[in-house]
């Protein structure tokens, strides 16, 4: 087979952001935009001859035009073997989980998770390496560097490759192998839960719904929710996955699932309520009447983590974002186990993960993973909370209620603006951090600043730097107030204010977030200038 090379120039921004490259769909079609970026992996990683490459997506619209102008090129680059999800199908857990179990070299995710999709919508590419985890920021700068460079492309002159049936095929020297995309994960997942006690507890009545808001958990889920542990059909929602995701936005928060909460907050209730975003690394927890937060739900998924087979050794130590709220490191303190604070992205837990220092990591962002995988793992943290629920023979709200009548309750929220001008958004971020030396010591509403910082992170096991990570204030009685733009929007600048306290008062620690955290809200909007600058009376999204 010819392969073909091909002169092209390069364009700008191709920069990863939190999570890989995102633009407008639009931006993709540009004539070999994509092409340019896949290329300047492939030179990156050099000499991939005799090796495994990983490729699926979220199923969006440009999934398998994307993924055909990939496998040509990695005929023409020299890979060995490429596996690819059917219909060019891989949710981003299960590409990690892929990637590990056929010890591959790294895989290339398609995907702009909770990014409304369609023509009009959001694509992304992501790579991954041979732990399964996203590029280290290393790979990535290597690849923004050359992709500024570039100046021709390899393919091969071929037919498309057939996506659609499992087996093999050969694209000249390359063999191409399409996979089941469910198998290996759900056979992953019942490693790790205890199955037959989940089956007996949707067999004794518990009833639930799963959201997978026309995004790609829905064959997940009703392979493992419905087919394996015999939920009764209709328990998942939105279960097909459809190129523009139904016209929607497939976060899974109090906002974007609403049918879901209007469910699990009606006088019928079931028991359990979860969603997925995307590309399926996201997970919300809801139960009759009840909400969890992200911070919440790694907390209780550490403190009952005894209760389930895969964990039951113990865990090593847990991690999670600077943002996410700090109700997981009481529970480590409590279990004797270290507890690490990483900036925001999962690419930030692989080494951990890799060097067995943390077992469970999260983020506020509705993202919970353990080692099992390198990325965050929507449906692992649903299948570990009924794995809990089906032990305890407790309802959720009892669970949620009873870690902060033993821990307290770290009361958290986080108010994102977004779509704000960029010029704006960053003019706000320099004033807020120009002002901190006026705020330190002083005491405003009550709450003493103690700290005023620029978040950088030092890596403990490769000791590499990440600086400009957030802009935190904390107060002396541990609440907190942290300022970030965002790194995965495609549309101006978003802006995410995390807010969080602590609350030791049973009577109190039921009460609204936002109730709770009125003072700070307030104090957020005095230090950031936030309603003035951005014109915005109120957050656009909060969860
Ligand atoms: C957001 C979240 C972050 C998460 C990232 C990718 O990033 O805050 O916690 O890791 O999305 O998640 P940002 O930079 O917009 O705040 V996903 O599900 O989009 O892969
Ligand atoms: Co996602």
């Amino acid at each position: 087979m010819q392969i073909k090379t091909i002169n092209t120039q390069p364009y700008s921004g191709q920069k990863a952001g939190t999570s890989g490259l995102r633009k407008k769909v639009t931006v993709f079609q540009q004539t070999h935009y994509l092409e340019n970026f896949v290329q300047a992996l492939f030179n990156v990683l050099g000499d991939v001859h005799g090796k495994t490459l990983v490729v699926g997506g979220d199923g969006r619209y440009y999934n398998t035009v994307a993924i055909q102008t990939i496998l040509k090129m990695a005929a023409a680059n020299g890979f060995a073997r490429v596996l690819v999800g059917q219909q060019g199908i891989l949710s981003t857990p299960a590409a990690s989980a892929v990637i590990r179990q056929y010890q591959a070299f790294g895989g290339i995710i398609l995907s702009a998770s909770h990014n409304p999709a369609g023509k009009e919508g959001d694509f992304g590419i992501k790579y991954n390496v041979s732990s399964g985890s996203p590029a280290p920021e290393k790979l990535t700068e290597a690849i923004y560097a050359e992709t500024q460079v570039i100046q021709n492309y390899r393919t091969v002159d071929t037919a498309d490759i057939e996506l659609n049936a499992l087996g093999i095929q050969q694209v000249g020297d390359l063999t191409v192998e399409v996979i089941d995309p469910v198998t290996d994960y759900a056979r992953l997942m019942e490693s790790l839960f205890d199955f037959d006690r989940i089956r007996q507890f949707f067999q004794s009545g518990f009833t639930m719904r799963f959201d997978a808001m026309h995004a790609v958990t829905g064959i997940y889920a009703h392979a493992i929710l419905e087919q394996q542990l015999g939920a009764p059909a209709g328990t998942v929602m939105n279960g097909v996955p459809l190129e523009d995701f139904g016209g929607g936005h497939p976060d899974p928060n109090l906002t974007y699932a609403e049918a879901l909460v209007k469910q699990l907050y009606s006088d019928n209730a079931p028991d359990f309520g979860a969603a997925s975003d995307g590309d399926g690394d996201r997970n919300m927890i809801l139960g009759r009447h009840c909400f969890v937060t992200p911070s919440d739900s790694l907390a209780i998924l550490a403190a009952n983590a005894q209760h389930v087979k895969g964990y039951q050794q113990g865990l090593a130590g847990v991690a999670r974002s600077m943002p996410t709220s700090m109700a997981v490191d009481r529970v480590a303190h409590a279990l004797n186990i270290p507890c690490y604070e990483t900036p925001t992205g999962w690419k930030f837990f692989g080494n951990l993960l890799d060097a067995g220092k943390a077992t469970l990591c999260g983020e506020e962002s509705f993202g919970t993973g353990s080692n099992h995988v390198r990325e965050k793992d929507g449906l692992w943290a649903v299948l570990f909370w009924l794995n809990i629920l089906a032990v305890r023979q407790q309802s959720v709200a009892e669970i949620l209620h009873e870690h902060w009548t033993q821990y307290g309750r770290n009361v958290y929220s986080r108010h994102d603006y977004e779509g704000i001008d960029s010029a704006v958004a960053k003019q706000l971020m320099t004033a807020l951090q120009a002002k901190f030396p006026s705020l330190i010591h002083q005491t405003f509403k009550g709450y003493q600043v103690a700290f005023c910082d620029d978040f950088s992170y030092t890596d403990p096991v490769d000791h590499s730097i990440s600086t400009g990570q957030g802009l935190r204030i904390g107060f002396t009685d541990g609440s907190r107030l942290i300022f970030r733009l965002s790194g995965t929007g495609t549309d101006g600048a978003t802006l995410r204010v995390y807010l969080e306290s602590y609350q030791t008062d049973v009577v109190k620690q039921t009460q609204d977030a936002q109730i709770l955290l009125a003072d700070l809200i307030q104090l957020a909007d005095q230090f950031a200038n936030i309603r003035h600058l951005t014109g915005r009376e109120k957050p656009s999204v909060i969860t």
